[in-house]
């Protein structure tokens, strides 16, 4: 990549935007910075994971009873590590952790104002097949009191009421993508510098596209609508049929997506009547880029990110991507639902 004085560095970029926040007490900045940080590092061990023997299961389930693969323990220590070290949240809750995590009191951290919601390594069953995968990140201001313990209530929050959110996708190259509700803007690795540069200022997806991605080995099990909508996405009419690609890393399938145009879903199906992804850490902060971008994002029926939250780890079925394509996805789920 040849440097030019077009591409801002990360850090240059979270000063500049520091600006944006009413109060701001710098505290943001530092809060992303630490996840700058830290997305380096994990950047590093995912590389080398292949000759350092550190894939493969540690032989533990997580709380969602998946094999926790090495990575992602290391990921989420890393993580928790350097959102801690700089003091700048007071709790964090991660995919891999059963419960929340305060950060001690007697630091400052006590008196941060900000929680982080965190899924470290998304997609990690690629891992071992070196397929991409991803972080994703979500932070709130915590609604109870500084200096106070911080409680669930300070995580259970409607997407609506995100600060921040982002992911880092670890593919041929790393990207940090982001948003603080002022659009979304992408930040490529030179790793030789070590060093994020603006390379994709003000994401957005197209209004409409021709990708439609989605696990259709569970067709079967999908709720009617769901397969009436794979069937019109696969009928030879006017721009159709689409192409179906589905890497199965969400963050991959997602940034593909903003920047060709398509559509994202991860069902309910007859056995998991809520889907897969998590609302907290996977959808709310996917749903909060997809509509800083100018997509869409909902359950098939209501936004995704009014869901009132009643469970840490709690799932909800996803429709993500282009506006046009999710409000037809929701077109025929609700013809489907009709007729039931
Ligand atoms: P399936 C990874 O485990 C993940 O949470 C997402 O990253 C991915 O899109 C999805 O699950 C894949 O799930 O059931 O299609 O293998």
């Amino acid at each position: 990549m040849e440097l030019t004085d077009n591409f801002r560095t990360l850090g240059e970029f979270i000063i500049d935007k520091q600006e944006d926040f009413q109060y701001s007490t710098g505290e943001l900045s530092r809060l992303l910075s630490a996840i700058r940080l830290a997305s380096k590092v994990v950047n590093r061990e995912v590389n080398k994971a292949g000759i350092a023997n550190i894939i493969g299961k540690v032989g533990n389930q997580n709380i969602q009873g998946e094999e926790q693969q090495k990575l992602d323990v290391m990921a989420n220590e890393i993580f928790i590590e350097a959102l801690s070290q700089r003091e700048v949240v007071c709790g964090i809750a991660s995919e891999e952790s059963d419960h929340f995590i305060e950060i001690k009191c007697g630091t400052n951290a006590h008196l941060s104002k900000y929680v982080v919601l965190i899924d470290p390594l998304d997609g990690s069953s690629n891992i071992d097949v070196n397929v991409s995968v991803g972080t994703i990140f979500s932070i709130y201001r915590r609604v109870t009191e500084p200096g106070t313990p911080v409680t669930l209530a300070d995580f259970l929050q409607k997407g609506v009421n995100q600060i921040a959110a982002g992911y880092v996708v670890y593919g041929s190259s790393t990207m940090i993508v982001y948003t603080t509700g002022n659009g979304v803007n992408g930040f490529t690795l030179d790793p030789s510098l070590g060093t994020f540069y603006l390379s994709h200022p003000d994401m957005t997806f197209s209004k409409k596209g021709k990708i439609y991605s989605i696990n259709e080995g569970n067709y079967f099990k999908f709720p009617q609508g769901v397969k009436d909508y794979i069937k019109y996405c696969q009928k030879e009419e006017d721009d159709r049929p689409y192409t179906s690609r589905y890497i199965g890393s969400l963050v991959s399938d997602f940034h593909r997506n903003m920047i060709k145009g398509g559509i994202y879903i991860y069902p309910s199906t007859s056995q998991s009547p809520n889907g897969k992804l998590r609302l907290l850490y996977e959808c709310n902060p996917m749903a909060f880029l997809a509509e800083q971008a100018g997509g869409k994002c909902t359950d098939g029926f209501n936004r995704i990110l009014e869901i009132q939250p009643t469970e840490l780890h709690q799932r909800v079925p996803f429709f993500c991507g282009s506006f046009e394509m999710v409000e037809k996805a929701e077109e025929f789920m609700r013809n489907a639902a009709e007729q039931e």
